[in-house]
């Protein structure tokens, strides 16, 4: 069994820190889990574009108030506490938060640890 805590968490380098955003990876690839799991916090008044090609990620949100853009139909989506969207097609898509976001996401296959957004918004496949 594994016990962490997010509080602790974020005092390590489990706390990844972009410009939009900093996560927690609670939960990473040498835990031999098949996933990962992280809290995510968006800072508010942001815009990310992002397209995980070599990821499967569902996102669920815990607090805030943000918007997500599909760019394959250019459908928006808003994003409140309870919603969850689910990356199912490696979907290309632009998030915003009008208020800070707190998610929490799973990725599959599960990042390794300190990736964080390429130019085109994805991270690196699994070795
Ligand atoms: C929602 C999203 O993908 N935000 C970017 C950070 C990502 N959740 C991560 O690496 O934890």
């Amino acid at each position: 069994m594994i016990v962490r805590q997010l509080q602790e968490c974020e005092q390590t380098e489990r706390c990844v820190k972009s410009k939009t955003w900093q996560s927690t990876r609670l939960l990473l690839a040498g835990d031999n889990m098949g996933f990962s799991f992280h809290i995510t916090t968006i800072y508010a008044n942001t815009e990310t574009h992002m397209h995980y090609k070599n990821h499967l990620e569902s996102v669920y949100c815990i607090s805030g108030k943000g918007e997500i853009k599909d760019l394959a139909t250019g459908e928006t989506h808003a994003i409140t506490p309870g919603t969850i969207y689910i990356l199912n097609n490696n979907d290309k898509h632009i998030l915003w938060a009008h208020e800070e976001l707190s998610l929490a996401c799973v990725f599959n296959p599960p990042v390794t640890g300190q990736e964080v957004h390429d130019e085109s918004g994805a991270y690196p496949a699994a070795s």
